[in-house]
């Protein structure tokens, strides 16, 4: 007899086929939801993921500006977002009508757009970024002035990696999971576990930046994982990667940096909700077309100056 958590994942399962549906789930998503979901990734793979797919109906379990992305990449799908609420604070520290102001006082940068941010603020910019192309892209701009937003750490580590010395000004926006980390907690978590090698996400200070063995998206981390000899790695980033992580690599050994690594909104999407979303096919995600456009615009050329 399945037992209730089994029962409601064969619920899913049963719907997901009724709906024509594919679930992804994002990297930092609770043990349970990637256990459900069709592919678990970064929210750039995932939303390349849902514009390829032939399914109908996207169950996006994640927050709201990967759903946007899903929703901007292919406006013909159902884009599920299970929880309305499961927003993304570092994302709703800037506004298309703060950038807007903020360009007039550098008319010559090029802007750049952090992925985790709002369709509207994407549709307002040059191009966008993740975290493991950020660098490449601000090099191969031809602009020698950047105005990068809205991660300021994230955009701190282009400005001091960028190869031809740009100028780069940043937006005043942080993710708080990887920004309350400090170097002392980097002390604590080497002292705890001295054979392990630290990695750390761009999203951190810059002083765990540069404390870290190597520093990487978690598209890096999990392929660094399974590459690596090393048997044992501190994890710098949200902490639902180490489930991911582990599962992948049972013969190496995890260690959150810090149990202040965890973010409240991944955490709000539940079997429950999956199963109301795609028996509802609500909420529902799109984007303006006045505002998808351009928005394309910019995460496309995001692809064109990656693949250069
Ligand atoms: O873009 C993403 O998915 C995030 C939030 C982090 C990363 O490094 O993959």
């Amino acid at each position: 007899m399945p037992n209730f958590k089994s029962k409601l994942l064969y619920e899913v399962e049963a719907l997901k086929s009724r709906k024509k549906a594919v679930i992804l789930a994002h990297n930092y998503q609770p043990p349970e939801i990637q256990d459900a979901a069709d592919y678990v990734g970064d929210s750039f793979e995932l939303s390349r993921v849902a514009a390829e797919s032939k399914a109908e109906v996207i169950v996006f379990c994640g927050v709201f500006f990967m759903a946007e992305v899903a929703a901007i990449l292919d406006p013909h799908k159902v884009v599920l977002l299970p929880e309305m609420a499961a927003g993304c604070p570092l994302a709703d520290t800037i506004t298309a009508a703060a950038l807007r102001e903020r360009k007039k006082q550098h008319p010559e940068a090029a802007v750049v757009t952090y992925i985790n941010s709002p369709a509207a603020v994407k549709a307002e910019s040059d191009v966008c970024v993740t975290s493991s192309n950020a660098v490449h892209i601000v090099d191969t701009l031809e602009a020698d002035e950047i105005l990068f937003v809205p991660d300021m750490n994230l955009g701190s580590y282009v400005a001091r990696h960028t190869a031809n010395n740009k100028k780069v000004h940043t937006w005043n926006g942080c993710c708080e999971s990887h920004h309350i980390v400090t170097g002392a907690d980097v002390q604590a978590a080497r002292a705890a576990h001295p054979k392990a090698v630290l990695l750390a996400h761009p999203e951190c200070q810059p002083e765990v930046v540069e404390a870290a063995d190597h520093v990487f998206s978690t598209g890096g981390m999990l392929k660094y994982a399974d590459q690596t000899d090393d048997r044992e790695m501190l994890i710098g980033t949200e902490q639902g990667l180490l489930y991911r992580l582990q599962k992948e690599n049972p013969h190496k050994r995890f260690y959150s940096l810090s149990p202040k690594m965890y973010c409240p909104t991944m955490k709000m999407i539940t079997p429950e909700k999956i199963i109301s979303s795609l028996k509802t096919l609500r909420p529902r995600v799109a984007v303006p077309e006045d505002i998808r456009e351009p928005a394309r615009k910019a995460l496309e050329r995001m692809l064109q100056l990656a693949a250069s």
